[in-house]
Order: C-alpha cells, then sequence, then structure tokens
C-alpha cells in the first residue's frame, strides 16, 4: 500500500521529533506518535510541511501505518518508560518486525530486552545517537547494535539520516545486542574526559598567566586550526568569549561552579571495574564533577587547608601556554586510549567482534566528541587491526613522545602552586605505569601472600608459588 509508512517514531520530545524530520527531509514516509498527542500536533502543525508524515494518536493505529516489516523507532526518556513502550508494542507488531531504541539505555537493560524480543521472533536494535538535538536533525552519529540481519533493512535509512564526512556516513553495524548501546557509552565517558582535560587547561593558563577568560578564548581559537581541532575545543572558545548581559562578566565567571551529569560517565566507570580495564581520565573526570559537588566537603576544607603554594607567575607565558597545548594532547591521546581499551575487553568479553578502527570513523561527524584527531585513529586501526594499545600505534607514540618533556613541566607545576589537574595528572601516572619496565606490583603481590597466602608467580620460571612467611620463610609450589 502506497500509504503505508517506512519507519515509525514514537516519542516526540526534542530528539524524537528532531529525528521524525530528519528522516521526513530524507524522503522517507514517517509514522509519529507520542504518549499525549499534543507533541505529535504540534510536530505536524509546525513541520508538517516539511515531509510525508503520519500522524497517529494510539500505539495501535501507528503500527497499523507501518510498511512490513515493520521499523519501529523508540525515543522515550531511558529507563522504565522505554520497558512501557515495548510492553505496548510487542502485542502489535508480527514476526520479522524491528523495534529500535534509539534513547540513552544502559547496555545491559539492550541485553536484556534484545534477548526477550528475540524469543517473540521481533528484532530488537539498541542504537546510540550522538549529537543532541541539532544532531537528530542534520545528522546525528549513529551507533546501532542488534542482528547482521536487521541491519540490512535498517542500516541504508540510519546511513541516509546520519552526518556525512568526506561522504561517507558516520553510522556503521556496532555488534550484536547492546554493542550500540555500550559504544554509545564509552563514548559519553571519553566526552567527560575530554571536556575536563580541555577545563584543565583553562584553569591552567588562568591561574599561570592571570589571563582573561576572553584572552584564552582567542588561545582556544588558534588551538582549533591544530591537531586540537575539535567541536570541544571550538565551544569552549565560544563559551569563554561570552559576556554575561545581567553582570558585565565573563559567563564563565558567573557560572557556579558544579558540574552535573546524567550518569552515562559513571556506567562507563562502574564497567570498566567490572572489566578490570584502567580508564583513569574517565574516571578522575567523572570524579572531578562529583568533587565539584561535594558542597559541605568544599566548604570544611576552604577555610583549613592551606596550599603552602607559592603565588603563580610563569616567566614565560607563550612557552607555558605551548606546553599545556602539548600536555593537553598527549592526555587526551590516553584517555581516548583508554576508552579504546574498553571497547576493545567489552566486544571479546560479549563476543561483538567491534571495529575500533570503525568506531572512530563514526564518531568524526555529528556527535560530541568529533575531532580532526579521530582520523589518526582510524589509521592507527587500519595499520594494526588487533593493536594492543592505540598509545603504542607509532604515530601516537610518535606524538606524545614530542609532548612528554612539556607534559611533564605542567603537571609539576600545577602540583607544585595547589593547582588540581586530575585529568593530566593520572593520564600522565598512566604513561609512565603502562610503559614501567617494572611496577611495584611485585611488592603487592609479596604483601597478598604474606597475609592472605594468595600466592605469586616469579620471573624466572613457571607455576605459582607461597612462601611459609610464618615459619622457616621457605618457598614451596602453591
Ligand atoms: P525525554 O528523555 O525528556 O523523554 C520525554 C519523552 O518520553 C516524551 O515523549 C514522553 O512522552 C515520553 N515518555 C515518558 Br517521560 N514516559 C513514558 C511512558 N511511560 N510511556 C510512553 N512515553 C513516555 O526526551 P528527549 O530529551 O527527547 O530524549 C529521548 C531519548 O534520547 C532519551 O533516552 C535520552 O536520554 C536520549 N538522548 C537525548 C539527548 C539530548 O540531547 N536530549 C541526546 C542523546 C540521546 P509524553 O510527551 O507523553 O510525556
Amino acid at each position: 500500500m502506497a500509504d503505508l509508512a517506512q519507519i515509525g517514531v514514537t516519542g516526540l520530545a526534542v530528539m524524537g521529533r528532531n529525528l521524525a524530520r530528519n528522516f521526513a527531509r530524507h524522503g522517507y514516509r514517517v509514522a509519529v506518535h507520542n504518549r499525549s498527542h499534543a507533541k505529535t500536533q504540534s510536530l505536524i502543525d509546525d513541520h508538517g510541511a516539511e515531509g510525508a508524515f503520519v500522524p497517529s494518536e494510539s500505539m495501535r493505529n501507528f503500527v497499523a501505518s507501518l510498511e512490513r516489516p515493520r521499523r519501529v523507532v523508540i525515543m522515550v526518556k531511558a529507563g522504565a518508560a522505554t520497558d512501557a513502550v515495548i510492553d505496548e508494542l510487542v502485542g502489535l507488531l508480527d514476526e520479522g518486525d524491528i523495534v529500535i531504541d534509539a534513547g540513552n539505555a544502559h547496555f545491559p537493560d539492550t541485553r536484556r530486552r534484545e534477548a526477550a524480543l528475540k524469543e517473540k521472533g521481533l528484532h530488537f536494535v539498541g542504537t546510540g545517537v550522538s549529537g543532541g538535538e541539532e544532531g537528530a536533525l542534520n545528522g546525528p552519529s549513529i551507533m546501532p547494535g542488534g542482528s547482521k540481519e536487521s541491519y540490512r533493512t535498517l542500516g541504508p535509512m540510519l546511513e541516509d539520516i546520519s552526518a556525512k564526512v568526506n561522504g561517507d556516513p558516520c553510522c556503521v553495524h556496532v555488534g550484536a545486542d547492546g554493542a550500540g548501546h555500550f559504544v554509545k557509552m564509552v563514548h559519553n565517558g571519553i566526552e567527560y574526559a575530554d571536556m575536563q582535560l580541555i577545563a584543565e587547561a583553562y584553569d591552567l593558563i588562568r591561574q599561570g598567566t592571570g589571563k582573561s577568560a576572553a584572552e584564552i578564548a582567542e588561545i582556544f581559537k588558534t588551538w582549533n586550526s591544530g591537531d586540537l581541532e575539535s567541536f570541544l575545543i571550538e565551544i569552549t572558545a565560544e563559551v569563554l568569549g561570552h559576556v554575561d548581559a545581567k553582570t558585565g562578566s565573563a559567563f564563565v565567571d558567573i557560572v557556579l561552579d558544579q558540574a552535573e551529569q546524567k550518569g552515562t560517565g559513571r556506567w562507563t566507570v562502574q564497567n570498566a571495574l567490572d572489566l578490570g580495564v584502567p580508564i583513569t581520565g574517565i574516571a578522575e573526570a567523572t570524579f572531578a564533577r562529583a568533587l565539584s559537588g561535594s558542597v559541605p566537603q568544599r566548604e570544611a576544607a576552604r577555610p583549613v587547608l592551606p596550599a603552602h603554594a607559592a603565588e603563580w607567575n610563569v616567566e614565560d607565558p607563550d612557552a607555558f601556554i605551548e606546553d599545556v597545548r602539548l600536555a593537553l594532547y598527549a592526555s587526551k591521546v590516553v584517555a581516548y586510549s583508554q576508552g579504546f581499551d574498553q571497547i576493545a575487553a567489552a566486544s571479546e568479553e560479549f563476543d561483538w567482534d567491534i571495529d575500533r578502527g570503525a568506531m572512530a570513523r563514526i564518531w568524526r561527524g555529528g556527535c560530541i566528541i568529533r575531532a580532526r584527531f579521530l582520523d589518526r585513529i582510524t589509521e592507527a586501526y587500519e595499520r594494526h587491526p588487533e593493536l594492543a594499545l592505540l598509545l603504542a600505534d607509532e604515530y601516537f607514540a610518535g606524538a606524545v613522545s614530542n609532548s612528554l618533556a612539556a607534559w611533564r613541566r605542567v603537571v609539576v607545576s600545577a602540583a607544585q602552586h595547589g593547582v588540581p589537574t586530575p585529568a593530566f595528572s593520572s593520564s600522565l601516572a598512566y604513561y609512565d605505569g603502562v610503559r614501567a619496565e617494572r611496577l611495584p606490583a611485585a611488592l603487592i603481590q609479596g604483601q597478598r601472600d604474606f597475609f592472605g597466602a594468595h600466592t605469586y608467580r616469579r620471573v624466572d620460571g613457571e607455576g605459582t608459588f607461597h612462601t611459609e612467611w610464618s615459619l622457616d620463610r621457605s618457598e614451596s609450589p602453591a
């Protein structure tokens, strides 16, 4: 039937409305539905002329207005609302239909939902969508999971509406079941690290050189034409250059310094703990937000904990700013390297076979962490698809090595002058840890064997051993 819609979107708040418009603008006939009909009506009233929309008041009519196999995008508040919509939908669908959850679901929920819908003969595609409302309308980065079979019919439509970089769509099949939402979660974790690193760079320049927010905005503009070119650096310059209309002060000075979060950074860190992957940059960034919001603790600390640090006036501001730029780049490489390690570990754990180079490629457009630098990551994984450590790729090893002296100078100066740089410092500590010939972990193994007979391995042979610490200290195979 010619009148049937090719795709449907239920949930027409800011994201769903824009995604539906994006499909319609690409020539698709789009069925639209929302729990409360007013949002559907307002979409038709405001944007009905942009394309072919098929509005429905009831879920039943919405489903009936779709061609088969049906493709239904759910774009509602993540969590219980998504389950409620799925429950309502499944009874109305037929075998082979595809349900796409494009909200910010936690990937274990996606795995659970995928398994449940598979039993009913339905495809469930948990899909990461990045880029906020602007991206949803004009081209987001799209990270679909679910079956390969579902991607064959759904993929071309998603690729069509995604952002494009040099003609390449920022959308690829990530892997089975929850892989898409997992990768979106790590993307958000990396975004946390990137934002924290930029914030630390700003703070260092401000405290070290005394430059104003507006002057630092100009520095970020310059940085945006080099290796650091990215959406986040670009908007940082905009935010720092903005003047508060009410007070005439720099906008950044009138904003309360307590960063909030919606939870994807926390999920990323929780998962990294489960997988045993050290994502210190993302973890420090998440904790830095938590520290900023620890109001009673900050109030208790401020009057009684001195810095015992000299006043900071860097002697050569231009040289210092260049050091900070290099330290930012090196720390950023570490944060991404750690995030890609986490993707590799989860891919192994859940049998997702994720192509890490492709992930960097689909993040180049549409999403918050889009950056020139991502091309270098794709190239690294193209050179070495099984690369164990992104940081060890020849390009990144060279870039970080060139930044190393500056990175150390910046972290030392920050510590000497009492300026907190958790992400810069922990990234440098990770770099030194991962490259170390020997780590003091050997001592920890000795301590564990001493108090808990946890055993240890030796550097000079196979097997595990235990020392009789409280007896004659003889060693025996365990
Ligand atoms: P919201 O997350 O604010 O959710 C509002 C939508 O959920 C409305 O359509 C509302 O219907 C619907 N809804 C709720 Br609440 N409970 C429902 C229920 N029990 N049954 C059916 N519908 C229900 O919308 P959003 O900001 O557009 O985000 C949508 C999804 O996209 C979320 O998962 C979000 O995390 C994700 N996301 C958002 C962004 C962003 O920048 N905002 C970016 C990337 C991803 P109603 O109108 O009848 O109340």
